[in-house]
């Protein structure tokens, strides 16, 4: 952000399967952050708190049925309606740490059997993560860790289409952690690619938009 000198946040993603920690792992990050002095929030993805989002909850506990386009478009509209908000954000200096993204979007559906590239078709545009984390668990540990709530998705051998489906995801900002480390080590791996990306960011790398 050379227009106005000062420096724009980091768009961290967290992205793995269902009980991979990454919701223990973004607030414990959130904490580091700010006790570093740094501007940082913490958001995630379904945001279940606009109208979309709730569509989007009662689809996860199977109190509505959607086609599964349909609810793919929900939940990339969740995303959109955050984007004005996430660059503004952004761009004033804020880091966020952001709970699931894009490559949920795609990797889920895609799990369910819908083409990879149409999947990608509506992400397009909306911003490119500088870092995504992707806390690795083997599915079989992730479910052995227990606490799998009731929701649509959270099964043994849909979970391991999904593991199988964030694979054909990597791309240049993608660092994988080994999950299965003691929680205290996947945070120090994890503070200190968020901080190599924060000082990245803070350099003027700039913000880029997603699969163009
Ligand atoms: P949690 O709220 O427990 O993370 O569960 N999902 C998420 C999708 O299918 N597409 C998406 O775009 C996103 C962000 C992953 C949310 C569930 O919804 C799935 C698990």
């Amino acid at each position: 952000n050379g227009a106005t000198g000062s420096p724009r946040g980091a768009l961290v993603v967290l992205e793995g399967l269902d009980r991979s920690g990454k919701t223990s792992q973004a607030s414990g990050l959130l904490t580091y952050l700010e006790g570093q002095g740094l501007s940082a929030e913490l958001w995630r993805f379904p945001d279940r708190n606009t109208c979309v989002g709730q569509m989007i909850s009662s689809y996860l506990s199977n109190e509505s049925e959607l086609d599964d386009r349909t609810i793919h478009l929900l939940f990339s509209a969740n995303r959109w309606e955050k984007r004005t908000l996430m660059e503004s954000k952004l761009r004033s200096g804020t880091t966020l740490i952001v709970d699931r993204y894009s490559y949920s979007g795609v990797a889920f559906s895609s799990a369910k059997g819908l083409d990879i590239e149409w999947c990608k078709g509506p992400e397009k545009g909306l911003l490119a993560p500088d870092l995504v984390a992707y806390l690795d668990v083997p599915p079989e540990k992730a479910a052995e860790r227990g606490g799998y709530g009731g929701e649509r998705y959270e099964q043994l051998e849909f979970q391991k289409k999904v593991a199988q489906h964030y694979e054909m995801l990597h791309d240049l900002t993608w660092k994988t952690v080994d999950a299965c480390l003691p929680m205290e080590e996947v945070a120090k791996q994890l503070r200190e690619i968020v901080m190599d990306c924060v000082a990245n960011c803070q350099k003027g790398k700039p913000l880029v938009e997603l699969w163009q």
